[in-house]
């Protein structure tokens, strides 16, 4: 046991105040670090002592780990939470914070190393029977083995660069003829990218779901999950809205997706939480896809459906203590959605829209949850993530949470800047995330920024219009209307075998 009295946490905005909360909970002093743009940043105002470490770019001031090492010697500091994003993933850090006889809140760096690396991660799960996409196992040296084994599994493949991950340095080969100069495409991109031109295959699932399983460990070689977020809602990697629990996954599912979530954590000695990422195809076979080793931006709609406080968790198995629960003991009730309020404008190609938020209202009441770092009269920084808020909502079911956060969306007041709120608004409303039929090429296949100006009522007769001319269509395939010609040419067998 370890005792932590005086927390670090090396990060800003939403999440360091997220974390803040928790401590203080705690009776943790807390310590927050700022770069030269955040001196006015209400993580700076909740922490007990606060330091400027650097310049308003993340290189000067959140990523430097030295200086932050040092802070954490000049106050006392026994342990660093390093939130999502910047250093949380960095295993050299997480190695340094060690050396110093610091506690690193998070795994430990041969754990993020290992899952840092796609074909390291795929190797050391092979061992626990984890269900892969086919592929290949290493990385490609051989242009022609890697055809061959290209023509076996398939085309469409994909090409994905070991040290990627969250979407990077993939790139879709639809025939034989174009591999090779994919492939050097593929690795040149990885070699400037990433500094390891090491890329590998795997066969292309057209229309997955993103389901992502939570774990926990403690020092003592314990693992549970948590269940499983469904993350399928999300534009160029970037998620935008999450949920929890998936509308489409059975127990049995669940227990099967959860254990192999488990023993992806037990390969590589998992502590504290991560989460373990598959894809689902639409027969509903699943897959391993990566483990990201930090607490995620959408842990909340996990906390919402177990009642528990993912931050304490972490921090109590940093000290030393035996998780508090068994895997049996733990549930799910209820249902959460979380939608993130970006700085983007949704009718303009989400481009980002920074300024000052002229007026900013949070919505309140019975099973609304917002985290955010910002108030009324601040700016948004053209330094950070144009994240503002993560808007959240729980609900007895699936459609009291839609009803919950289509009324916050309403309730929620915020001029001055352009947001995503009301695509919250257009993707709840829409047929197809209703009924959970939907998949990752959401957005790409029903989103148009004119979709945001129209009535609901309108969405809705063209919902029904559409679906009307999909079953006309089934029907007699040449008698297609306009309106049918442009969704079901697109569209996934999520929806076709539901119509069956
Ligand atoms: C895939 C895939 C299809 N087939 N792998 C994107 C993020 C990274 N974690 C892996 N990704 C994908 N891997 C195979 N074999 C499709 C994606 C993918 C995706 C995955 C999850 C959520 C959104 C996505 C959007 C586009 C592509």
């Amino acid at each position: 046991m370890n005792k932590i009295n005086k927390i670090l946490v090396a990060n800003r905005g939403e999440i360091a105040l997220r974390v803040m909360r928790s401590a203080k909970e705690m009776g943790i002093k807390t310590v927050a670090i700022y770069s030269e743009a955040d001196r006015n940043a209400l993580h700076v105002r909740f922490a007990d002592e606060a330091v400027c470490v650097g310049g308003p770019k993340s290189s000067e001031s959140y990523l430097r780990g030295d200086v932050i090492i040092k802070v954490c010697q000049d106050l006392g500091v026994d342990a660093i939470h390093p939130g999502y994003g910047f250093l949380s993933e960095n295993a050299g850090f997480a190695q340094q914070v060690q050396q110093a006889g610091i506690i690193f809140i998070g795994p430990s760096p041969e754990a993020i190393e290992l899952m840092g690396s796609k074909l390291a991660a795929k190797a050391a799960v092979a061992k626990y029977n984890i269900p892969m996409v086919p592929g290949t196992e290493e990385a490609i040296t051989d242009v022609e083995a890697a055809k061959l084994i290209a023509q076996e599994v398939g085309f469409p493949i994909l090409i994905k660069a070991s040290a990627g991950g969250g979407g990077k340095g993939m790139r879709v080969v639809e025939s034989v003829e174009v591999f090779e100069e994919q492939m050097q495409l593929a690795v040149s991109e990885a070699t400037s990218a990433f500094g390891d031109g090491s890329v590998f295959i795997e066969k292309y699932i057209g229309s997955p779901r993103h389901i992502e399983i939570q774990v926990l460990g403690d020092t003592h070689g314990n693992i549970v999950h948590l269940f499983e977020r469904e993350c399928s809602i999300q534009r160029r990697h970037q998620k935008v809205i999450e949920e929890a629990p998936s509308a489409v996954l059975t127990p049995a599912l669940r227990d099967e997706m959860g254990q192999c979530a488990v023993n992806v954590a037990k390969a590589c000695d998992y502590v504290g939480a991560g989460t373990v990422e598959f894809l689902l195809d639409e027969n509903l076979n699943f897959y391993f896809l990566e483990m990201n080793t930090r607490l995620q931006v959408e842990h909340p709609v996990t906390e919402q459906i177990t009642g528990l406080d993912l931050v304490k968790e972490q921090i109590l198995v940093a000290e030393g203590n035996l998780l508090r629960f068994k895997q049996e003991e733990l549930q799910i009730n209820g249902h959460a959605l979380e939608l993130r309020v970006y700085a983007e404008d949704p009718a303009n190609n989400f481009l980002p829209d920074i300024g000052r938020l002229e007026t900013y209202k949070r919505p309140q009441g019975l099973g609304v949850r917002v985290d955010d770092g910002f108030e009324q009269g601040m700016d948004i920084s053209i330094y950070y993530d144009p994240m503002i808020a993560k808007l959240v909502s729980f609900g007895k079911d699936r459609q009291e949470a839609i009803e919950k956060m289509l009324r916050a969306i309403d309730e929620y007041q915020i001029t001055g800047i352009e947001t995503t709120l009301p695509f919250g608004t257009y993707v709840l409303q829409h047929e197809a995330f209703v009924s959970g039929n939907f998949d990752t090429k959401f957005i790409d296949r029903y989103f148009t920024p004119e979709a945001l100006a129209k009535q609901p009522e309108e969405d809705t007769e063209e919902v029904a219009a559409v679906l009307a001319a999909i079953l006309l269509q089934n029907h007699n395939p040449k008698q297609v209307t306009a309106a049918a010609m442009t969704t079901s040419a697109t569209d996934s067998n999520w929806r076709k075998n539901r119509l069956k």
